[in-house]
This record gives C-alpha cells, sequence and structure tokens, in this order.
C-alpha cells in the first residue's frame, strides 16, 4: 500500500460520451465524504456538468476538478468530458494523473468508442483500469465487453471480479476473484458480504484462474506455483497486481452500476490499493523534480471574475503561496471542488491546485523555481471542423479578438486563423459542437454575439487560351496628364507552375523604370480574374508598349496593364479550379466499407485503404477529395462510426471544374462580391 506521507494521488475518470463518468464521480465524491448528498444528472445538480453549457447539452463540456480523502488519504479526482470533440482537456488530465480509469458501456458494439482512449494510454504506460458500467441494464454482459476491450487494448486485460445474476438474469451483486468474498449489491446502499452460490462455483474458479495466469505471465515465481499446484496467497496476488498495474503492465477490469452505486466502494478501494504515488508517476513521466517545487499546468481558465487561473500538478516540493515559477510569482492557491474554491496557504507534492495570477504559463508547462523545463505534453489534434466568424456589431471586432486569444488559451484546440485569400476569420477545432460551445462562451464570458457561417472554398481560376493585347491609359486634365501604352501576351501555364511575368522590351520602347509597374498592374489584376477567383497557372509578358517623357508614370502604367488584362482575359477561356486534398480516413475496420460509400458520394477518388500503422482493429481509407466537400466530413463520419472516426487532409492539387457545379462556385461568389 502506498505511504500516504507520500502525497495525494490523482486519478482522471475518461470515457466515451454517456458512458456515466459525471455519475460515477460523484459517486466516488459522495462516498468519500467532499459532498453531503449525491446529485443526479437527470435532476442537474451534480459537482460536473455545472456550466450553462454543460446544462444545455446534458454532456459535460469541460474539466471537472474535486480534491476529496478517501479512508483518510488525500485524493484529486477529475471528470473529463467525453465528447471525441473535447479530448484535449481529458488528455491533459491524464497526462498528470497517477491512474486513468477507463468507464465504458456494458455492450460489445460499443467497445470500439473506447479504442481512442486506450490508444492514447497505451502509447504513454499510463496506468489504467476500466470500469465497466450501466450493469444495471438489462443486456449487460461483462464477458462479451471484455473480449471486445481485449481485441482493442496492446495490455492483457484482466478481470477482477465476475457478476452474479438472479434467475431473470439480472445483476445482483459481484464475486471478487482476490479476495474470492461475495457481495450482494443494494441500490444506494452499502453492499452485503454473502456466500459464494454453488452455482458460481466453477464459473469463479475459472475466472480466478484465467486472472493467476496473466499476472504470472509477468512473475516467475508465481508461475512456478501455478505449476505445482501451489495456491498463491492474497498478499502475493495483490503485490502483483499493484506491480503490473504501476508498470502498465495490465489493466485491471472493474464493474458496477454508477447510478445505483453498485461496485463504487469496491473500485475505489482497489485504487487506494493500487494507483502508483506521485514520485512514481513524476519518474514514469520523466519529469525533473531537482530543485523542486515542481508544477506541471494541466488546464487554464480564464474564469470571468477572478481571472487567470492555471491548474496544476505538483509533481515535487512544497508549494507556499507567493512562491515563483517560471516568469511568474503565484498570485494565489486555491484547492478546488467543481465551481467552487477554497483558498489555501500552500500544497504539496501530489497536490493538484489552481494558481493565481500565472501570467505566462500555458498548458503543458512544466515549472520551477528556476524556469520553465522541457516538457512532453501531446501534441494538438489537427482541426476537423470550423466556421468562419464575425461580430454581429461591427464596433465589437477588437473585442472578438480578445476574446478569442483567451478563449484559444484556455483550449489550445481551438485555432483562429485569417485566410489569405478570402480575409475570412476562421475558428476551427474538432467539431461543431466543439465550436458552438465555444461561441456560447464568447456571449456568456465576454457578452459578444459572433456570427457564424461556413468557410469559403479558395477556389482559384486560370486559363486555357493564350491571348494578345495592347492597352493604353491616357488622360488629360488640368496640369500634366497621363500616359502610357502597354501590349501584352497572355500563356496558360501547365498546373502549379504559377505567375510569370517577362518583358522582350527593346530599344526602351517602355522605359525599364516603368516594366515592374505593369507588373505590379498585372498582379493586381489577378488577385480576381473574370470569374472573381485568384488567378493561378499564367504567364504574362510584356511586348510592346509606349511612353510619353513627361505624362508617363508607374501610376499609368499599372492602369494600362490592368485595363488590358480586363479586356483579353474573357477571351482567354477561363476555368475555374477547386482545391483537392489527400484525406486519410481512419475508422474501427467494421466501418471500412461505410467510408468508401461516404467519399465516393463526395466526390472523392478512392486510391486504397490498409490497417492502421500501431492501431489494433482500424483501417486507414486512402482519397482525393475536393476540399468542398470536406468541410462537414467529420459530422458524416462519426455518425457512420460510432463517433470514433476521424481524418486528415492535405491540400494536394487544384483541379478544374466545370458544369452546373463550377456554375453554382461563380454564381455564389459573385453574389458575394456584388
Ligand atoms: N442505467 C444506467 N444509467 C446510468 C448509469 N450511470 C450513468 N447513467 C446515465 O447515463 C447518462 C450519462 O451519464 P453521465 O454521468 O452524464 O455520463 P458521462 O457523459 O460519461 O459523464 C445519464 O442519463 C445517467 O443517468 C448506470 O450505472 N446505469
Ligand atoms: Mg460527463
Amino acid at each position: 500500500m502506498t505511504d500516504q506521507t507520500v502525497g495525494a494521488r490523482c486519478a482522471a475518470i475518461v470515457g466515451p460520451y454517456g458512458s456515466g463518468k459525471s455519475t460515477l464521480f460523484e459517486d466516488l465524491l459522495f462516498i468519500s465524504g467532499a459532498i453531503p448528498r449525491r446529485g443526479t444528472i437527470k435532476e442537474g445538480n451534480t459537482v460536473a456538468d455545472s456550466t450553462p453549457e454543460a446544462r444545455a447539452r446534458g454532456m459535460s463540456t469541460e474539466l471537472t476538478v474535486a480534491s476529496t480523502r478517501y479512508l483518510e488519504e488525500p485524493w484529486t479526482l477529475i471528470d473529463c468530458p467525453g465528447s471525441v470533440e473535447l479530448t484535449c482537456d481529458a488528455q491533459g488530465a491524464m497526462m498528470v494523473a497517477d491512474i486513468v480509469v477507463v468507464v465504458c458501456e456494458p455492450q460489445m458494439e460499443r467497445a470500439v468508442t473506447v479504442s481512442p482512449i486506450l490508444k492514447f494510454l497505451d502509447d504513454r504506460d499510463i496506468p489504467h483500469v476500466i470500469y465497466i458500467n450501466k450493469m444495471d441494464q438489462a443486456d449487460a454482459s461483462v464477458r462479451m465487453t471484455f473480449e471486445a476491450l481485449q481485441a482493442i487494448s496492446e495490455r492483457p486485460l484482466v478481470l477482477r471480479e465476475i457478476p452474479m445474476r438472479d434467475s431473470g438474469g439480472a445483476v445482483t451483486g459481484m464475486v471478487d476473484l482476490v479476495s474470492e468474498r461475495t457481495w450482494r449489491w443494494n441500490p444506494h446502499e452499502r453492499s452485503e458480504l454473502v456466500a459464494l452460490p454453488d452455482r458460481l462455483k466453477d464459473e469463479e474458479e475459472l475466472h480466478r484462474n484465467e486472472m493467476l495466469e496473466a499476472l504470472a505471465d509477468f512473475d516467475d515465481a508465481l508461475m512456478e506455483e501455478l505449476l505445482e499446484d501451489v495456491v498463491p496467497s492474497t498478499d502475493e496476488i495483490y503485490a502483483n497486481l499493484v506491480k503490473d498495474l504501476q508498470d502498465d503492465l495490465i489493466v485491471p477490469v472493474f464493474f458496477g452500476s454508477a447510478e445505483n452505486e453498485n461496485g463504487i466502494q469496491r473500485l475505489f478501494k482497489a485504487l487506494r490499493h493500487e494507483t502508483p504515488s506521485v514520485t512514481e508517476t513524476a519518474a514514469r513521466r520523466g519529469i525533473d523534480t531537482a530543485d523542486g517545487p515542481v508544477v506541471q499546468v494541466f488546464k487554464t481558465w480564464n474564469a470571468g471574475q477572478s481571472g487567470k487561473m492555471s491548474t496544476v500538478r505538483v509533481w515535487s516540493g512544497n508549494l507556499p503561496d507567493g512562491q515563483t515559477l517560471g516568469n511568474d510569482r503565484i498570485g494565489g492557491i486555491s484547492t478546488l471542488l467543481g465551481k467552487k474554491t477554497t483558498r489555501v496557504d500552500g500544497a504539496a507534492a501530489g497536490d493538484v491546485v489552481a494558481l493565481g495570477r500565472m501570467g505566462e504559463a500555458q498548458t503543458g508547462d512544466i515549472l520551477g523555481p528556476d524556469g520553465k523545463r522541457a516538457t512532453n505534453w501531446p501534441d494538438l489534434p489537427a482541426p476537423l471542423y470550423a466556421f468562419a466568424i464575425a461580430a454581429e456589431r461591427q464596433s465589437e471586432e477588437v473585442k472578438l479578438t480578445g476574446a478569442l486569444a483567451k478563449l484559444t488559451e484556455e483550449d489550445p484546440s481551438l485555432a483562429v486563423t485569417q485566410e489569405g485569400d478570402t480575409g475570412e476569420y476562421v475558428l476551427s477545432g474538432q467539431g461543431e459542437v466543439h465550436l458552438q460551445i465555444a461561441l456560447a462562451r464568447m456571449k456568456r464570458d465576454f457578452g459578444l454575439d459572433v456570427s457564424h457561417a461556413p468557410p469559403q472554398v479558395p477556389y482559384k481560376e486560370t486559363i486555357r487560351k493564350p491571348a494578345e493585347q495592347a492597352a493604353r491609359h491616357k488622360k488629360q486634365s488640368g496640369g500634366h496628364g497621363e500616359f502610357a501604352d502597354v501590349k501584352i501576351r497572355i500563356t496558360p501555364q501547365a498546373r502549379g507552375a504559377g505567375f510569370e511575368f517577362s518583358d522582350t522590351i527593346t530599344g526602351g520602347v517602355v522605359p525599364k523604370q516603368y516594366i515592374p509597374a505593369v507588373e505590379k498592374g498585372v498582379t493586381a489584376f489577378l488577385a480576381r480574374g473574370p470569374l472573381g477567383f485568384p488567378v493561378v497557372d499564367i504567364a504574362v509578358t510584356l511586348t510592346d508598349g509606349g511612353f510619353h517623357s513627361v505624362d508617363s508614370s508607374d501610376m499609368a502604367f499599372q492602369k494600362a496593364a490592368i485595363q488590358a488584362m480586363l479586356s483579353a482575359m474573357p477571351d482567354c477561356s477561363p476555368v475555374l479550379l477547386e482545391p483537392v486534398m489527400a484525406v486519410s480516413v481512419s475508422v474501427p475496420s467494421e466501418f471500412t466499407p461505410k467510408v468508401q460509400r461516404i467519399v465516393t458520394g463526395r466526390r472523392g477518388q478512392l486510391l486504397g485503404y490498409d490497417t492502421k500503422p500501431g492501431w489494433k482493429g482500424w483501417d486507414e481509407v486512402q482519397a482525393m477529395m475536393p476540399q468542398a466537400e470536406i468541410g462537414d466530413l467529420i459530422i458524416e463520419l462519426r455518425s457512420a462510426s460510432l463517433g470514433v472516426g476521424t481524418y486528415e487532409a492535405r491540400f494536394d492539387h487544384l483541379q478544374d471544374i466545370v458544369g452546373r457545379e463550377a456554375d453554382e462556385v461563380i454564381h455564389t461568389r459573385k453574389q458575394v462580391v456584388a
């Protein structure tokens, strides 16, 4: 057992949306005495999900952190949003936790929804247990869920208990395979110790042996005992469980019903007994804890009145208020119970606390008195969905920029860019809900009304036919006039060649100093061609011209060049080009045929598919798809793959588009700019 002098431990509760994490979190806080009364999701009075956005959507939209004490030992529990669109916060919590509790539903078809989380944990050797929830449901099956989970987990799963059922098949309790004790569950009451029913004896023995064999794979002494039919002592089994979990060799599996508060004490006791200490976790993470205190920021809040709050795990040392960390001096330390903060004088290794006024600290930073230390924070997920946004009241544009800076600091998986071609502000993130929550926050915290629309596709245009054109710009007004005469040749270029300008001027018919002005005029015109889009893959040559020794100027030559382009381009057979992306879609392989239909249904060209390297049971489908078809691809992908499908896309090439599709694009463009 971990010595309590080594400090508070931290468990992150993760899992797919709706699996019951926030309910389990409430149970754990209730049984450990952090809250006097257990709220329910239905009544909307739980510690988690207290924000208006969470209440409105009936789902967790951000981390909830709560510190408590269980059987005299300090703990911090972190409830994470399960939505695939809000993974950034959950990943942060998993990075600082000593243990991760993966909550899932008791149906084999849904096991795959846990797969991205298991992959994240397996890749980083983060110790984790699985809690199969909702065992009160009629179709709940531990065995089948266990097997489906094993098919996607890199680590061997070890079932720690088996269900006891009544004659109707309803789960009434469980048998602990280590202690071999049987507990009868009572809804919202303590479980009762009962005798192991005779009908369960064979099954219990079978599963206990399975558990022991799994442990023996990592322990020679245990293996020998099993081979010689010696029954290992309970202490020896527990010692193996502790060691194997801490080294992330195995994944223990528990089950229960968070709704009925069943299997909760059992789970918390196992965590208490088997979770590594903060010192062990810091060592596993390779954190440099020399000359502490050392902390790591895992979530930043820019809460309305209290200002910026950096939530940290203290990896080592004692942390008094006023301590300098990195470039900031702490202005207030608080412990958290959801939204409730309690000021404290200091914090110690293991604690999770919120630090005030850490102006420069960013999520992921590891900070000590001497400055920032090397970190190994997960990469940000690539954006999957975007809105073009604008402040409804133009006067609020500056305010909008400020609000966006705060929101992206809180949630680095949100990004804002200004698009070169279109000038639009584009807010991108992990999905529509993710962005809607950001807009709701802008309204609530900053009083900003923000409109949104699908971002424009950066279409281009080019030409198919060459042309020659002369143009003269001449103006006589008052003092001295304006004069320039140019002749240009326009030639189509190969796709991807870009824009080229040259001249064949001899004998100074256009003086050298004016040639750049001609190029400037041409370039200005090309920003918006006859179809309304930037022109690419075109060569323009200045072949002839004339000037006036007094009236010619840069401006005059620019104007003449624009005139020449204006007259010539419509005759060059302009054609619309659309950006085509190289797309790689990732899904569990059972959904691959569906993905192929989605891709071809969106004018995509399938290039093939293969197993996804490093992902058990997943495929990667490669395709070329028009960017115009990718804007809402993630929505269809997710609805076809229980929410877990995802994609990566990068620009590949521009492709001609003609016919009705092109006409529509050109028509829309004319309306927008008209
Ligand atoms: N039947 C049943 N429903 C549950 C259980 N735990 C949670 N729920 C329900 O599942 C829904 C989602 O629960 P919640 O805790 O918000 O899930 P989260 O999204 O994982 O945080 C709510 O309606 C809960 O009441 C359980 O053990 N059994
Ligand atoms: Mg929740």
